[in-house]
């Protein structure tokens, strides 16, 4: 630090951000002059959107500064959310909004030639993450800051994020996304480096006290860079640092030798092979692959984020003991789980702490969050890859597991099969390592994302655990999401019209106090002006579907849509067949009675991991049918179908608000909470979904006559499932004659979409999709009814936002803080406000 006499010549200089349109204007046309070597006559609308981010990011991290110094300077205890992935969209307009800044900048803009929605639409989405997951840990980022809760992601910098979905022909390609051609967000640490060992040799030796002492020496060594990203709460100055970590050669020092041997390729491998480690992000959601380079991938992560987190904690010179009063990770899913096992090692082997005290600070530090029921998701590593590549880390985990199972035979001398059950190490050939078994021995909390899923990992995959450790150990935490992108950012029109009910954006920070709104459910005025604003996004979505697929949708129609990862247990494939049935009953009816049915339009979106053979079929499927019926002149209107390529976050933005109906319609039981749900419904759209996930505590705030409930319970798919393996399942009708026209090849060629009839008919329907077929066409049939009455169609959705208060992801963040991490906001006094 600096010494006090020279201190007064900093404060003197400090820099304060700019607090008004001439304060940003200046700072915009710096950066074009100066970091972007440009000027007015050549500033196009991508440069300005450089000099806008560049103009805000200063802004940002000046907050950032303070925020870091106030939270090292108070040493209370932190949170660290460890996630592979983190989802976060764009970040332009959110630091305008978060700040307050966003009429500030508009006006800014315009006065400089600019139109601010050109702009923030310049933004390349950061999109590290698959779905779900990754964008809960992203909602998580705004709530932690919003809450000013001194808190840090942590994650990889990849390279390539996701890919970009191209439909070509009706099939999708995918394009790798390299979005680091320019990214302000992020600022490089190059100071903050670690290295971080693989493969080698593990030595025991016992020291001058007779204690057997073991060390690593590791075979390869890659270095492990910071980028930091700032992460600005709404409304208060606190700025979290969610902090990523790319890859890159250990040693600078480049083989001459080598290279003028003519050896070009083994003197650069060395260098490729630690930089692929951060290269790409693997593109499967609710799927596990057990790549190699994956594993990697994770002990990189979590022993450079662990390095960085007692690093942290050492600086406070408290003894080891008060490490989980100081600190606090969560693992978001099973994918840092090595986490735990990196801890015991620092612990017992760098830090000399006997194995039980050790051990007593692991499990109080970690939490673990399951995400998902699917047995095909459920991580598990061979033991010969852990052998081979951290070889320290399997003989730790083979004494956590000796332990834990020495205490189930006390607790269970007669059950010999528990242990079988139980044990951390799969007993297979090859022997795999269960990670789910892992991080629940490792955490002090185990949580699932909504009520029903919390329930079924007690009672299905980890009810022995609950027997082991007691139902305490089990909570749930519904998820949430953050209101100020997903209705402040992505509906300003909307949010701004409840604003005049609810005495102001005050609901941004406290999503209870939308009930305010449900006195105007009857006001026709009010209904009056939503509705209008509801047809504006519809007019806007539509215009994008024309511009880019030149499909003509008529916005007056029913909007039904359903974006998401394509999944079979999400269900596209009954969606299709549903209006395949729509079709076909359309073309049946006479043209009189066909004129007056409700008209749709059937949006879809979502990315197949690009080895899922059958999700492919689904898409392919879904633009097949598209090109027929939205060619068919006896149809006109009355129904269209759309696939709206490369979903994404900021497409989200601009879909979400412009549903009036969407489909969360999984088998019951397998999505674990869902969270665009939400989203939809707080955009005032309703829903038509199965008795799953978060749909089922939706259904409970916001009224049962307020959302389209149809198909098969949890309790009851087991049963059907038996019953099918068993020849009981006769097809639903309608699918069958579905079926049939798909055979007929009027979608073009039938063998094309084999797989996925096959599925139902033969390969005994896992899905339930005929099951619940019959229940599904009802229900669109009642949506139909209920869209003809529009007053009371606008008074449920008025209604249903009314009652969405529940669903902020900073109530889920209180709950995690509350009830696992144990930790306080930092409360920041108003004069620090920046
Ligand atoms: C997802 C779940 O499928 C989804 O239901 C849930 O809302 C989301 O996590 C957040 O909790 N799981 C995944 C995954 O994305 O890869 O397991």
């Amino acid at each position: 630090a600096i010494p006090e006499p020279q201190r007064e010549a900093w404060k003197k200089h400090s820099v304060s951000g700019f607090s008004d349109k001439d304060g940003f204007e200046k700072e915009l046309v710096r950066h074009v002059e100066t970091t972007l070597a440009r000027s007015m006559y050549n500033c196009d609308e991508n440069a300005a959107y450089a000099a806008s981010s560049l103009a805000f990011r200063d802004r940002l991290i000046l907050d950032w500064n303070r925020t870091q110094q106030r939270q090292t300077y108070r040493d209370n205890k932190r949170v660290y959310y460890l996630s592979l992935e983190f989802l976060m969209g764009r970040a332009l307009d959110n630091a305008m909004l978060n700040i307050g800044q966003k009429d500030l900048a508009k006006a800014g803009l315009s006065e400089l030639g600019y139109r601010i929605e050109d702009i923030i639409d310049q933004e390349h989405d950061a999109a590290l993450g698959n779905g779900g997951l990754g964008r809960l840990a992203a909602c998580f980022l705004d709530s932690l800051a919003s809450l000013n809760y001194p808190a840090w992601g942590y994650g990889l910098r990849y390279r390539y994020g996701i890919f970009k979905q191209q439909i070509v022909n009706g099939y999708q390609v995918e394009v790798p996304d390299y979005w680091l051609h320019f990214n302000p967000w992020e600022f490089p640490r190059h100071d903050i480096s670690i290295d971080i060992g693989f493969h080698g040799q593990v030595h025991k030796k016992t020291d001058e006290n007779g204690k057997t002492v073991t060390s690593w020496e590791p075979g390869q060594m890659v270095k492990a860079v910071a980028y930091d990203v700032p992460i600005p709460g709404y409304d208060t100055p606190t700025t979290n640092n969610l902090r990523l970590w790319s890859s890159e050669a250990a040693s600078e020092e480049f083989d001459f030798q080598r290279f003028n041997r003519g050896e070009y390729e083994s003197a650069v491998a060395e260098q490729q092979t630690a930089e692929t480690i951060s290269a790409v992000l693997y593109p499967n959601d609710n799927l596990d692959r057990g790549k190699e380079l994956r594993l990697k991938q994770q002990y990189f992560w979590v022993a450079a984020s662990l390095y960085d987190i007692v690093r942290r904690f050492k600086k406070s010179r408290r003894p080891w003991r008060e490490f989980p009063d100081q600190v606090a990770i969560q693992l978001n899913d099973t994918h840092p789980t090595l986490a735990v096992v990196e801890l015991q090692r620092v612990l017992i082997d760098l830090e000399g702490l006997e194995w039980d005290d050790a051990w007593n600070i692991v499990v109080e530090t970690f939490g673990y969050t399951n995400h998902t029921v699917l047995p095909e998701a459920l991580e598990k590593w061979s033991v010969g890859l852990f052998q081979h590549l951290l070889p320290r880390h399997l003989q730790i985990i083979y004494d956590i597991n000796l332990f834990f199972l020495q205490k189930v035979e006390r607790m269970f001398p007669d059950d010999r099969d528990m242990l079988r059950r139980i044990s951390i190490i799969e007993e297979a050939s090859p022997k795999m390592v269960r990670m789910a078994y892992l991080a629940i021995v490792g955490s002090h909390k185990v949580n699932g994302v909504a009520e029903l899923h919390s329930d079924l990992i007690k009672t299905t995959i980890f009810k022995d655990f609950v027997a082991i450790f007691g139902p305490d150990k089990f909570t749930n935490v519904t998820n949430g999401i953050t209101p100020r992108r997903w209705l402040h950012q992505a509906n300003a029109k909307l949010s701004d019209l409840i604003a005049t009910k609810c005495e102001g954006n005050g609901f941004l920070n406290d999503l209870t106090m939308l009930s305010k709104l449900e006195k105007f459910a009857e006001d026709k005025e009010f209904r009056k002006e939503w509705a209008e604003i509801k047809f504006a996004n519809k007019v806007r979505l539509a215009k994008y579907i024309k511009e880019t697929m030149g499909i003509s949708v008529n916005p007056s129609a029913l909007f039904d849509v359903q974006v998401k990862r394509i999944h079979e247990y999400k269900r596209q494939q009954m969606n299709i067949f549903g209006v395949i049935h729509r079709y076909l009953t359309l073309k049946a009816m006479a043209p009189e009675k066909r004129k007056k049915q409700q008209p749709r339009v059937s949006i879809f979106g979502g990315k197949a991991a690009p080895g899922y053979w059958m999700a492919k079929q689904i898409i392919h499927l879904i633009n097949s049918v598209g090109s027929v019926v939205n060619n068919d002149a006896d149809i006109g209107d009355l129904l269209k179908v759309v696939f709206i390529a490369d979903y994404n976050v900021s497409k989200a933005e601009m879909i979400i608000p412009a549903s009036d109906l969407s489909e969360h319609i999984s088998t019951a039981g397998t999505e674990a909470s869902g969270t665009s749900n939400m989203k939809f419904v707080l955009n005032g759209g309703l829903i038509i979904g199965t008795c799953d996930g978060a749909n089922i505590e939706i259904t409970r705030e916001t009224g049962e006559n307020n959302i389209f409930l149809f198909g098969n319970l949890a309790e009851d798919v087991e049963d059907l499932r038996h019953a099918h393996t068993y020849g009981q399942h006769s097809l639903d009708p309608d699918l069958v004659k579905v079926f049939d026209e798909i055979n007929k090849g009027t979608f073009g060629s039938p063998e094309d979409f084999g797989g996925l009839v096959a599925s139902v008919r033969e390969h005994g329907d896992y899905y339930l999709v005929s099951d619940d077929f019959h229940s599904y066409i009802e229900t669109h049939a009642l949506v139909d009814e209920a869209y003809k009455n529009q007053e009371e169609w606008v008074s449920k959705c008025v209604l249903s936002v009314a009652r969405m208060g529940f669903f902020s992801s900073d109530r889920c963040i209180n709950e995690y803080a509350e009830s696992i991490w144990n930790v306080e906001p930092l409360v920041v006094k108003d004069d620090a406000k920046a």
